[in-house]
């Protein structure tokens, strides 16, 4: 894959890190620094600087570099690099991810204590031996130790509704500066990824300098990890990494779209871009041939010099949106607005937290037709489950509810009953006929190898008395795989039996992934957007799945819960 100018310039810095690890000369390291602020901050086009040989004549890089650059910029790989790399303990550069180690005393440890990978700087630490060398000293020693065992936490990925938060704190912040014309959050979180990597903010401003200044002292910082002109880097609380980019107004929209990503989505745009006499990149568009380069006063004037209407960025994952824009064919995506009730909630009656009219009470505010009440089956023992004669008694309460016009939302009764690990259900035929909604989930014995698994929920599927399988594949985010399951077997079952998947909405679920509803709903397979509350706030969980239904292009007639309350009715009574 060919790197753009940023990438390249990573790579740069990568080899200056290195060969600052070998022991190499000062002006040689200094050149491959001075090489990636220089790619950083170009405003030419870097094809045209190659192709005309102008790149030598920058000052500081030299023939040598600039033929490197061209190797990057066509191959995204160096045979140099990966000499340099070989020429060296392969565990000592992850020792400069350490916060504090640079690679001058990463070199010293290396030479004087024999130090070559993390284990061995551990070791050492805890031996006492780094705080005896010259320079370093206990502290050093304490902030070495701490950063090894920050590290898996600095690594890790974020879920998207943890960060949030930052988002909006940092957003507001940005967006009130005088000098801050506009500022947005692009990367994995505007494309409504699940998890997140890292966060990366655009502004848009003349001023960069006062922008850096107010961003990098933000409570909650821990660690300051760049600060330049036109870039910074922070740490927050947790290990989330923060990047902030200021970019002069008139590149805004160019820089939005680029480090939106994804990088396939870029891909694809630039492959366009060429084929129309321009040449794309993060500071806009630059004529290749005869042609006017066009500027961008919105993101959609992005889109419109390549002939296509804006894109939502949830789509932007290099899965044929383009294709879509160009001929018409972007979906209307749902919104949480288009929906009018769900059916996978709990009551104190099993695990939840609220009463089934504190429940209703919340429904009501929200505006919602109706409200699926489906409390644990009486095998999940652990979460409280109703026993028969307790979900009989919960009908009847819901019944007399209903009766009483308290509310105005229709409460539906329901159980979330267990698929058994034969994948038969866990109520009688006669008990689960009497109920409004019957939602069915996997909760125990997920070690069954794939096939075991993909029939034991096919089978629940193809039950008559069930509607929607609930949590498809049991995964939580960054905590606990998906048992394995063959999705594409169970969504060929729903469509063939005419049920409705969930899209579970709390934010450790969110499964089914988004990957899977395109082909599902093209399948003709009915997704429910539902917030599995365990409480009566978050019924508002729904717009996570929401979040996620949109990257899956789904639109509100491929969502059951989007429908009004008779057609719903109607839809459950059918089995
Ligand atoms: P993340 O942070 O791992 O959740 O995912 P992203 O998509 O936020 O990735 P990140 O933070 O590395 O970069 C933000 C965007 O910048 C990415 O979606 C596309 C753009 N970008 C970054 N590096 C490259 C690159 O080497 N080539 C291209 N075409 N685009 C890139
Ligand atoms: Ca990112
Ligand atoms: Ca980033
Ligand atoms: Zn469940």
């Amino acid at each position: 894959m060919s790197l753009d100018a940023h990438g390249i310039a990573e790579v740069l810095d990568e080899i200056a890190r290195l060969l600052e690890l070998s022991g190499e000369n000062p002006f040689k390291i200094r050149a491959y620094h001075a090489g990636a602020r220089l790619l950083e901050t170009l405003t030419d086009d870097l094809d045209a600087l190659i192709a005309s040989g102008a790149l030598a004549e920058k000052p500081g890089i030299g023939e040598a570099l600039a033929d490197k650059i061209a190797k990057l910029r066509k191959d995204g790989r160096l045979d140099f690099l990966d000499r340099l790399r070989a020429s060296l303990p392969p565990g000592l550069p992850a020792i400069l991810g350490i916060p504090g180690m640079g690679p001058k005393k990463t070199r010293r440890l290396w030479q004087e204590l024999g130090v070559v990978d993390l284990a061995g700087l551990q070791a050492a630490c805890e031996q006492g031996k780094v705080a005896e060398l010259k320079g370093f000293g206990e502290k050093t020693q304490a902030a070495i130790l701490a950063g090894i065992r920050n590290r898996e936490a600095y690594g890790k990925r974020h879920l998207w509704a943890s960060v949030e938060g930052v988002v909006t704190t940092l957003l507001a912040g940005l967006r009130a500066l005088p000098q801050v014309a506009r500022a947005e959050a692009a990367g994995s979180f505007r494309r409504n990824r699940e998890t997140v990597g890292d966060l990366d903010f655009l502004v848009a401003s003349d001023e960069p300098g006062p922008v850096m200044d107010w961003f990098t002292v933000q409570p909650g910082i821990v660690e300051v990890t760049a600060r330049g002109q036109t870039k910074s880097s922070v740490r927050v609380e947790g290990g989330l990494q923060v990047d902030l980019r200021v970019v002069p107004p008139a590149q805004f929209f160019f820089a939005l779209h680029h480090f939106t990503g994804s990088k396939e989505h870029n891909v694809a745009m630039r492959q366009r871009a060429l084929q129309r006499g321009l040449s794309m990149s993060e500071w806009g568009f630059t004529a290749v041939g005869a042609a006017e380069a066009p500027g961008a006063a919105t993101e959609a004037d992005v889109f419109r010099a390549l002939g296509l209407p804006w894109i939502p960025p949830e789509l932007r994952e290099g899965q044929g949106e383009i294709e879509a824009a160009e001929g018409g064919a972007l979906p209307r995506l749902l919104e949480v607005g288009d929906l009018r009730g769900a059916f996978h909630n709990h009551t104190t009656a099993s695990d939840g937290k609220s009463t089934l009219e504190q429940m209703a009470a919340a429904a009501d505010a929200l505006g919602w037709e109706y409200l699926g009440i489906s409390d644990h089956s009486r095998t999940s023992a652990y979460a409280g489950g109703l026993e028969v004669e307790r979900l009989l008694a919960q009908v009847s309460a819901i019944r007399a509810l209903n009766a009483s016009g308290r509310f105005r939302v229709r409460v539906l009764s329901g159980s979330e009953v267990d698929i058994l690990k034969d994948g038969s259900l866990d109520y009688p035929d006669d008990i689960l006929a009497k109920l409004d909604v019957v939602v069915a989930s996997v909760h125990a014995s997920m070690q069954l190898d794939e096939e075991a698994m993909t029939a034991r929920i096919v089978r629940a599927i193809e039950h008559p008395l069930v509607h929607i399988l609930g949590h498809s594949t049991g995964r939580l985010l960054l905590q606990r795989e998906s048992y394995k399951v063959n999705l594409a077997k169970v969504v060929d079952a729903a469509a063939a039996n005419g049920k409705c998947i969930e899209l579970n909405s709390h934010p450790r679920r969110l499964d089914m992934d988004w990957t899977h509803w395109r082909r599902a709903a093209e399948k003709g397979v009915l997704c429910s957007i539902n917030p599995d509350a365990h409480h009566a706030d978050h019924l508002a969980y729904v717009r996570h799945g929401v979040a996620v239904a949109r990257k899956g292009w789904l639109t509100p007639d491929q969502v059951l819960n989007t429908r009004p309350l008779d057609d719903v009715l109607r839809w459950l009574r059918r089995r």
